[in-house]
C-alpha cells in the first residue's frame, strides 16, 4: 500500500504547529530526533522534515505529495500545486514599511525608491499592477535592518506582532498579503494518495470544527427556555434534559468560539445558571 508524503518544516515557526495538527488528528510517529524522514505508526502516511522555502517545489516536483508551508513561502514560490486547506495557524501578513520619520501620504511614496525584501516575486508583481516602479533590492535575511544601514529607503517583510518594525525605527504603512499556514497539495496525486488525503482533510476539518466551538451546558427555568433556545445558534436543536429541581431543566448547545462571549452575557441577561463552557476534542458533522 503506498503512503502519503508530507513535508513539514524541519525547525521554525511552523514546526511544532504542524506536528501538533497531525498529532490531534490521531496520527503517531516516532519523535523526529533529526531524522530527515519518519513514519507513522498508524497512518499510511511519511513526514519529511524540510527547509520551508523548499517545499513548495519538492511537493511540485512529487518529492513531496504533500506539505505544510506559509502562504507567504508558497505565492513567492510561483510553483504551480493546489492549496487544499487553510489551517488557521502561524497567521501573518506581508507588510511595506517604512523609516518612522518618514513623511508617508500613500503608496506614490515608493516611487523610483529602492525597498528591501525577501519576497521579490510578490513585492515586483505588486508595484506591477500599482503601476509605480521601485527598484527592489533582494536579501535574505534580517531584512529589517536594512533601511538603517543605508541599503534602501523602505523594507517588505513579514510582520506578526509589528515590535521588530517598531524595535528598528520603522513604521508599517501597507498590507501587501494576508498569509497562514496552508496544506498544499501535488496536482495530479495517485488514487491511493487521493484517498488517503481525504482522509487526513477529514481530520483536519474536524479537528479545527471542535477548536473553533465550544459544547455549553446551562439551567434554565423552564418558562424562560423558548427565549433562551431562541439566543443559542447551536449546530441544530439543543438537547434539553429536566433537572432533579422541580421546574428547571438543563440545556445542553454547541457555539462558536466567535459568538462565545456575546451569547453568554445575553443568557445571562436572559435567566439562565450554572453556566458551563467545555472544550470539544473532535467534532464530526
Ligand atoms: O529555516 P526555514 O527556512 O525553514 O525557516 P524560516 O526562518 O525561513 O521561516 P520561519 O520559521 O521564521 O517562518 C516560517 C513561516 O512562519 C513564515 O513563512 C510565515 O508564514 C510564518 N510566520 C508567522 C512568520 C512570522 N509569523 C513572523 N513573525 N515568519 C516570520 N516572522 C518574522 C518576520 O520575518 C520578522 O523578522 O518575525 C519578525 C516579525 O515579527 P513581529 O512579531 O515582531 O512583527
Ligand atoms: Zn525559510
Amino acid at each position: 500500500m503506498s503512503k502519503l508524503k508530507i513535508a513539514v518544516q524541519k525547525s521554525g515557526r511552523l514546526s511544532e504547529k504542524s506536528l501538533q495538527l497531525l498529532e490531534e488528528c490521531g496520527i503517531k510517529f516516532p519523535n523526529g530526533g533529526g531524522k530527515l524522514i519518519t513514519e507513522a505508526t498508524n497512518f499510511p502516511v511519511q513526514i519529511l522534515f524540510l527547509r520551508d522555502d523548499d517545499i513548495p517545489q519538492y511537493v511540485e516536483q512529487k518529492v513531496a505529495d504533500i506539505g505544510i508551508v506559509g502562504e507567504n513561502v508558497l505565492i513567492e514560490s510561483t510553483k504551480k500545486i493546489n492549496i487544499v486547506e487553510k489551517l488557521g495557524f502561524s497567521s501573518c501578513r506581508l507588510s511595506l514599511a517604512v523609516p518612522k520619520e518618514a513623511e508617508y501620504q500613500g503608496l506614490e511614496f515608493f516611487k523610483n525608491k529602492r525597498i528591501a525584501t525577501s519576497y521579490p516575486n510578490i513585492l515586483s508583481e505588486y508595484f506591477q499592477d500599482q503601476k509605480i516602479a521601485v527598484s527592489i533590492e533582494v536579501i535574505s535575511g534580517s531584512v529589517e535592518i536594512a533601511p538603517g544601514i543605508g541599503l534602501s529607503d523602505g523594507i517588505c517583510d513579514i510582520v506578526s506582532s509589528g515590535s521588530t518594525l517598531l524595535s528598528n525605527g520603522l513604521k508599517e504603512v501597507e498590507k501587501v498579503l494576508d498569509s497562514q499556514a496552508v496544506l498544499v497539495a501535488s496536482e495530479d496525486l495517485d488514487l491511493e494518495k487521493q484517498q488517503i488525503l481525504q482522509k487526513l482533510l477529514f481530520r483536519i476539518q474536524s479537528v479545527r470544527k471542535a477548536k473553533e466551538n465550544k459544547y455549553i451546558l446551562l439551567n434554565v427555568p423552564n418558562p424562560k427556555l423558548d427565549k433562551i433556545k431562541a439566543i443559542l445558534p447551536g449546530m441544530n436543536s439543543p438537547t434539553i434534559l429536566p433537572l432533579a429541581k422541580e421546574g428547571w431543566s438543563s440545556l445542553h448547545s454547541v457555539i462558536s468560539e466567535d459568538k462565545f462571549w456575546d451569547v453568554i452575557d445575553e443568557l445571562k441577561v436572559a435567566g439562565a445558571e450554572g453556566i458551563l463552557v467545555v472544550p470539544i476534542e473532535k467534532m464530526i458533522i
